[in-house]
C-alpha cells in the first residue's frame, strides 16, 4: 500500500502538469497512467499555445525548448472562398501573440521534467478505481503487472480524458452533461514538409480546411470530412488535393507535399460535465469537457484548470484556507463556458453544415462580413482567442 497527499489519474499534459507544478509547491503526489510513456509521447494532437499557457510554462521553468522550438504569432488568419480574407489580431487586440509549439513536445518536456525530479509515474497501471471519494480518506486500487495495488490519499485529481474513470465516478444524479455532437469529422497529416509561414481557417463550399505547423520542416493539416470516413479512402494525394481545392489558388500553390508520417480523423464534439468536484476528486482538462479543434482551446483549457486546482491544494496545504478549492468548479467552469461558446461559434461560422437552410447560410456569411467590418466584433474575437485571463 503506498500513501500520498494527491493521486493524479492520467498522465497526459493536465496529469503531467499538475504534478510538476504541486512538486514546486512541496505537496507530494503519484500518477496513475493507463498506457505506456512510449505510447502517450506518440500521440499528435494540439498545436497552438495561448498566451496564458506561454506564460505558466515559462514561470514553472518549463519555457526553455518551448522559446527556441516554438514559432510565435500574432494571430490567426481566416480566407473564405468568394470573399475578403480576414486575420483574427490577438497582438493589435490584446498585445498577445501565440505560439505553435506541440502537445506533444509539451508532454516531452513534462515526463522529463518530472523524471529529473525524481516524480513517482506508474504507467501501464490498468483497472483503476476510485474509493471512498466523500470521505476524508479516499483510496484509489489499480493493477500493475498483474498485482492489485493501493493508494490513500487526501485528494484525487481526474486527469484522465474523456474516457476515464473520474467522471465515471460521479453518481449520475449529481452530475450534468451538457453535449453538442457535430455531423462531420477532421481529417489531420502530419508531414515532413515545410509549413505554410502563417496558421490559417479556410473556409470553402467542400468544407473547412486548416494550415498549422510544428516546426519549420513539420506540418499539420486538416480537412473537414465524414464522420464516418474510412481512412483508406483518403489516401495520401486525394488529401492534398482536396486540402489545395479549399484554400484561395495563390496559397495552394505554396503548399509543400509529401508523405504523411500520421493521418487520423477526430469526431467534433462540445461537452461539458458539471461540477468538476466530487467530495475530495476534481475533474480537470479533457475529463470534465470537450471542445471541437476550432479555435484551438482544448489544451489550453486543461492549463488553466490545473492552474485553478493547483492553487487551491496550494492553499490548502500551506495556509489551512480551502476558499479556492471551495470555488475551484465554479471558477473554472467560468473559463470552459467561455472557450465553449467560441469554438462552438467558430464551428459554426467555418464549417458546411449538410443540413443547413438557406437561411442559415445568410445569416453566417452576414456574421462574417460583420467580423471584417467591425472593429468591436474583432476586438470581441481576438479577447476570447487569445483566452481570457486567468482569475485571482
Ligand atoms: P488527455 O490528453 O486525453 O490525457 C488523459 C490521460 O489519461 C489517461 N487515462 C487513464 N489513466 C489511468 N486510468 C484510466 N482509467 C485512464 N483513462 C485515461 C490517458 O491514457 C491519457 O494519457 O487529456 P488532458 O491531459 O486533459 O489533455 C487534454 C488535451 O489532450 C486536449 O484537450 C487537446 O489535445 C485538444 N486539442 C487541442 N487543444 C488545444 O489547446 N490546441 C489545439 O491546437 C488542439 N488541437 C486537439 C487538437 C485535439 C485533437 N484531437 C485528436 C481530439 C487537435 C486534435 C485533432
Ligand atoms: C493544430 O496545429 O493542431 C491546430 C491548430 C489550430 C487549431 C486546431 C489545431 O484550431
Amino acid at each position: 500500500m503506498k500513501k500520498t497527499r494527491v493521486a493524479i489519474i492520467g498522465g497526459g499534459p493536465a496529469g503531467l502538469l499538475l504534478s510538476h507544478i504541486l512538486d514546486l509547491k512541496g505537496i507530494d503526489n503519484i500518477v496513475l497512467e493507463r498506457q505506456s510513456k512510449a505510447y502517450v509521447l506518440k500521440r499528435i494532437r494540439a498545436g497552438v499555445l495561448e498566451y496564458g499557457t506561454i506564460k505558466l510554462l515559462r514561470d514553472i521553468g518549463l519555457g526553455e525548448r518551448m522559446d527556441r522550438e516554438g514559432h510565435l504569432h500574432n494571430g490567426t488568419h481566416i480566407v473564405w472562398q468568394g470573399r475578403d480574407p480576414f486575420f483574427i489580431d490577438t497582438v493589435k487586440y490584446t498585445g498577445k501573440p501565440m505560439m505553435a509549439y506541440g502537445q506533444t513536445a509539451i508532454t516531452e518536456d513534462l515526463y522529463a521534467a518530472r523524471e529529473k525530479a525524481g516524480a513517482e509515474i506508474i504507467n501501464e497501471a490498468v483497472d483503476v478505481a476510485l474509493h471512498d471519494l466523500t470521505s476524508d480518506k479516499p483510496y484509489v486500487t489499480y493493477v500493475k503487472d498483474g498485482k492489485s495495488e493501493r493508494i490513500e490519499c487526501d485528494f484525487v485529481a481526474a486527469c484522465d480524458g474523456f474516457h476515464g474513470v473520474g467522471r465515471q465516478s460521479i453518481p449520475a444524479d449529481i452530475l450534468k452533461i451538457y453535449e453538442q455532437v457535430y455531423p462531420f469529422g477532421w481529417l489531420g497529416i502530419m508531414s515532413e514538409t515545410p509549413p505554410l509561414p502563417d496558421i490559417i481557417y479556410a473556409r470553402h463550399e467542400n468544407g473547412f480546411a486548416l494550415a498549422s505547423q510544428r516546426n519549420p520542416m513539420l506540418s499539420r493539416y486538416y480537412i473537414q470530412c465524414d464522420v464516418d470516413a474510412d481512412l483508406n479512402e483518403w489516401p495520401d494525394e486525394r488529401f492534398w488535393e482536396e486540402l489545395k481545392t479549399r484554400f484561395p489558388s495563390e496559397l495552394a500553390e505554396q503548399i509543400v507535399t509529401g508523405p504523411s508520417i500520421e493521418k487520423s480523423i477526430a469526431p467534433l464534439r462540445s461537452f461539458v460535465a458539471e461540477p468538476m468536484r466530487y467530495g475530495q476528486m476534481f475533474l480537470a482538462g479533457d475529463a470534465a469537457h470537450i471542445v471541437p479543434p476550432t479555435g484551438a482551446k482544448g489544451l489550453n483549457l486543461a492549463v488553466s484548470d490545473v492552474f485553478y486546482l493547483a492553487r487551491g491544494l496550494e492553499s490548502h496545504y500551506g495556509k489551512g484556507d480551502d476558499t479556492y478549492l471551495a470555488d475551484y468548479s465554479a471558477t473554472a467552469l467560468r473559463r470552459v463556458w467561455s472557450a465553449e461558446r467560441l469554438t462552438w461559434w467558430l464551428t459554426k461560422l467555418l464549417h458546411v453544415f449538410p443540413e443547413e437552410t438557406a437561411f442559415e447560410k445568410k445569416v453566417r456569411i452576414n456574421d462574417y462580413d460583420h467580423l471584417c467590418t467591425s472593429e468591436r466584433a474583432q476586438a470581441a474575437l481576438a479577447e476570447q482567442y487569445i483566452g481570457l485571463p486567468f482569475e485571482d
